[in-house]
């Protein structure tokens, strides 16, 4: 049971009319002072930045706590439906430049800071990004946090409150060197515990007993107890008063100290349980190319799926409501199969701690949650091996067991004598070791499941989950992701929005779609040029930071070519660093004489134990150190490879791209979203037919996108009919210079071995079938340089693909998934 000492959720008397502390330059001056000297403890004149920096947080999240809890009582006197969004990850980047925009109070802000001397833009620079998430999944979730607030819909963001976040990435000759991310380390003022906590159990064992009524129950006697603790963060939405929340546990030990164990002399032994406790909260996973089952990252899905179920519930049945309509309150959404463990656990609640038959239990377990899908590659898809996951959680196995022999039955009666579809569609997974398939137990329990764009979509029903859409399409369907234009062209871009306003005013902020009045812009040459200076403007600045990072002096007016994203090999960053090294080649037999001078700039982390990942990083930084130097070269060519990407240095990035590289092998990314950044912003699209590249297409018009490669049919097709790297390597002269001088170890100081892994796999499997589109990469390489080199031709391209954009931002999503599946009214406030 919670050991609530109040619900959770702070309690005040909501404020009447529309009037916001603080929010006139003289307000702030006046907070920020007072904060520095009261909540911080240090004076004007001594501070530092970072005491500048809470000073100056505390201040804004005080603008942002009356909205705060007048949304919570409105919710909470409207009775209002509610999405529980559960995510392993949120990469949310830093809070104070984007809270000041979203409440519109950046241009006070900065003139606050400027009357006490202080500079609002060094000041945010100290804010540490909660970096926790990986990539494009915690990022997804960020971004709908953001349009939900917009949108004024009610949610609460439930994960966890990793003590570490993604790792820092630093390059030591050219390779990829991990430290700790200590974001913590200094406290964080946009978060707030929540005066409550909740007990999950883990490990021990099951029991059948009579209950009073003399029906036969279950119950789980967990062996070990965790605490749950929840930390709240606001998440304010653009220009709306509306402010919801997210919700990080932190797990700590029920008692944090064994005085008996201490007091007999154990005091290792006193602080274990506290330890082991703490640990579950203390990490992100960063994923591999292979999910493995390791015990603690299912205890950390359990953990914080079981106490945000165990939250709603607690917060439902505190409005007086039964657990029979929790569906009509709740729409839970699970973000991949991370949190799917939630379905096994809301049907032990409801039975076990409340007392319902299976059947009612089912159908409230069923009817509340939906399962978002974020990839096809099959070794990234949750099997938990089955003695470990009864090991940890017996009572949901025997749950699950009878979940799926429910299912199957009935399946069996669908399909009689077709035991080949029974074993395929077994949420217990029965190809070797035997184990729970999470994506199984996803589609079952859910009421929706959806792909992340048309492709993806289409290849889960055709593919991936091809049984359960044939057996339920009624539940199948696609939501094209987005990504909020606050942060990803506002906030990073603020020249090229500023010019935007002038063109075509401001609606275009909350309805994205609104950007095509710029088209007619695309015929207007002065404009066009403002537009170019605009951009060159961007890339001067990350020209500068680079130059001060790294000491490499970069040309702004050279054509930016950005590849930023996870390394993988899916996405092919080799394919891009091979055409680079070709180009270095024919520049120095004399085959290249004249080319549109480029900056190829990467950025992107490796994880830890993903060697090849890792290998390209340093093929990338090898073909940098080569290049840069060579002045027979380096005034066409400069290679830069990026540290540490993250959201910040995302900001910097996009609006400085004249060239977006989408090049991963068509079929293999679900969608992408760094593509509809660079969009945004104005760049221009290289890419395949995959993921989300083919909407960006269709939305730009083909003449304003570089397609290549082969389709996702054609590779598939291709593998099936056994593909032969090395004929495309025998045959295209370009591919054996490049491969040849690496596995000769021209580009390594005759270091054969160095990259000679990459080689062979090349030569001898090649899984994403980088040789098979390296010729037609080159080709539509030397069409954007062309079309780059011509401002008549690039100029009306750039405009048009921000012009056409809107499909892309993450309030039309939002938009979908709450008419489609969350069944939650938009904008209503
Ligand atoms: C990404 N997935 C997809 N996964 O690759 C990308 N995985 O195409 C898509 O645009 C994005 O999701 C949003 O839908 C991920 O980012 C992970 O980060 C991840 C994390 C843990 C375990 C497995």
């Amino acid at each position: 049971a919670p050991t609530a000492q109040n619900d959770g959720q702070p309690r005040g008397d909501a404020p009447a009319g529309d009037d916001r502390t603080g929010t006139t330059a003289e307000e702030i001056a006046a907070s920020f002072h007072g904060h520095l000297t009261r909540t911080v403890g240090r004076p004007l004149e001594r501070s530092s930045v970072i005491d500048q920096y809470h000073a100056l947080s505390f201040t804004v999240r005080d603008s942002l706590m009356d909205q705060w809890l007048e949304t919570i009582e409105t919710y909470r006197q409207e009775d209002v439906r509610v999405l529980g969004y559960l995510s392993a990850e949120y990469l949310l980047g830093p809070h104070l430049p984007n809270d000041l925009l979203n409440l519109d109070l950046t241009p006070e802000t900065e003139q606050a800071m400027k009357s006490v001397g202080f500079d609002l833009e060094s000041i945010a620079a100290e804010e540490p990004e909660p970096g926790l998430g990986n990539g494009g999944l915690g990022r997804l979730a960020a971004c709908f946090l953001d349009s939900l607030s917009t949108l004024d819909v009610p949610v609460i963001g439930y994960g966890l409150r990793y003590e570490f976040g993604i790792f820092r990435q630093e390059i030591v000759d050219g390779w990829q060197v991990e430290t700790s991310d200590k974001w913590l380390q200094f406290g964080n003022p946009w978060e707030i515990q929540a005066s409550m906590s909740l007990v999950v159990g883990l490990f021990g064992h099951t029991e059948t007993y009579t209950d009073d009524q003399g029906a036969v129950r279950h119950r789980w006697v967990p062996g070990y107890k965790v605490k749950g603790i929840p930390f709240d963060t606001p998440i304010p939405g653009y220009k709306t008063r509306t402010v919801n929340r997210l919700r990080l546990w932190k797990s700590e030990a029920v008692d944090s100290f064994d005085l008996g164990v201490f007091n007999s002399g154990d005091y290792a032994g006193a602080v274990r349980s506290k330890m082991e406790s703490e640990t579950i909260s203390k990490v992100l996973y960063p994923p591999d190319e292979k999910v493995e089952g390791k015990r603690l990252r299912l205890t950390q899905q359990f953990f914080f799926t079981s106490c945000s179920l165990q939250d709603m519930v607690r917060i439902h049945l505190s409005l007086g409501k039964p657990l029979e309509e929790f569906d009509r309150k709740w729409t839970v959404q699970l973000n991949d199969t991370h949190p799917s463990i939630g379905i096994a656990e809301l049907m032990r609640l409801l039975m076990d701690e409340h007392e319902m038959g299976w059947d009612d239990a089912w159908r409230v377990t069923q009817t509340s949650f939906g399962y978002t899908n974020h990839t096809l590659l099959p070794e990234a898809l949750e099997r938990w091996p089955l003695d470990l996951f009864g090991n940890l959680l017996p009572r949901h196995l025997e749950i699950i067991f009878e979940i799926n022999q429910r299912f199957l039955d009935d399946m069996r009666r669908r399909y009689p004598n077709d035991d080949a579809r029974m074993r395929r569609m077994s949420i217990i997974g029965e190809d070797g070791e035997r184990t729970v398939q999470m994506a199984h137990l996803a589609v079952v329990g859910s009421k929706a499941v959806n792909g992340v764009a048309e492709l993806h979509t289409q290849l889960l029903e055709e593919t991936t989950l091809s049984d359960y859409y044939e057996a339920f399409p009624e539940r199948f369907s696609n939501k094209t992701n987005g990504v909020t234009p606050r942060r990803w062209l506002m906030l990073s871009n603020p020249e090229l929005t500023g010019l935007i306003n002038e063109a075509i005013g401001t609606d275009w902020h909350k309805d994205l779609y609104g950007l095509k009045l710029l088209e007619p812009y695309a015929r207007d040459t002065e404009f066009l040029n403002r537009w170019r200076k605009t951009q060159e403007g961007s890339k001067g600045r990350l020209a500068a930071y680079i130059k001060e990072m790294m000491s490499i002096d970069v040309d702004p007016t050279s054509m930016f070519d950005v590849q930023v994203k996870r390394l993988h090999e899916y996405k092919r960053q080799h394919l891009n660093a091979l055409h680079i090294l070709s180009l270095y080649c024919q520049i120095k037999s004399g085959a290249v004489k004249d080319l549109t001078p480029r900056t190829f700039l990467f950025g992107g982390k490796a994880a830890p134990s993903y060697t090849m990942a890792k290998l390209i990083i340093k093929l990338i930084c090898q073909i940098g150190a080569l290049v840069n130097s060579d002045p027979q070269v380096n005034h066409l060519l400069k290679v830069i490879f990026l540290p540490n990407y993250s959201v910040s240095l995302g900001q910097r990035i996009y609006p400085a791209a004249d060239l977006s590289e989408q090049i991963s092998t068509a079929g293999f990314e679900a969608s992408g979203t760094g593509c509809m950044k660079f969009m945004m912003n104005g760049a221009v699209t290289l890419g395949t037919l995959d993921g989300a590249n083919i909407e960006i297409r269709k939305e730009v018009g083909e003449e304003n996108f570089f397609l290549f490669g082969l389709t996702a049919p054609e590779i598939s097709d291709l593998r099936h009919a056994g593909y032969n790297p090395r004929g495309y390597y025998e045959k295209s002269p370009l591919l054996r210079e490049a491969l040849d001088g690496l596995r000769d170890g021209r580009f390594s100081n005759g270091d054969r071995g160095l990259f000679a892994p990459l080689v062979n796999d090349l030569l001898n499997s090649d899984r994403y079938l980088v040789l098979a589109d390296f010729d037609a990469y080159v080709a539509a390489q030397l069409e954007a340089g062309k079309a780059y080199s011509d401002p008549s031709r690039w100029g009306p391209m750039s405009l048009l693909n921000t012009a056409r954009s809107g499909k892309f931002s993450s309030d039309r999503t939002i938009r979908q998934y709450c008419e489609d599946i969350w069944e939650l009214p938009v904008g209503k406030r």
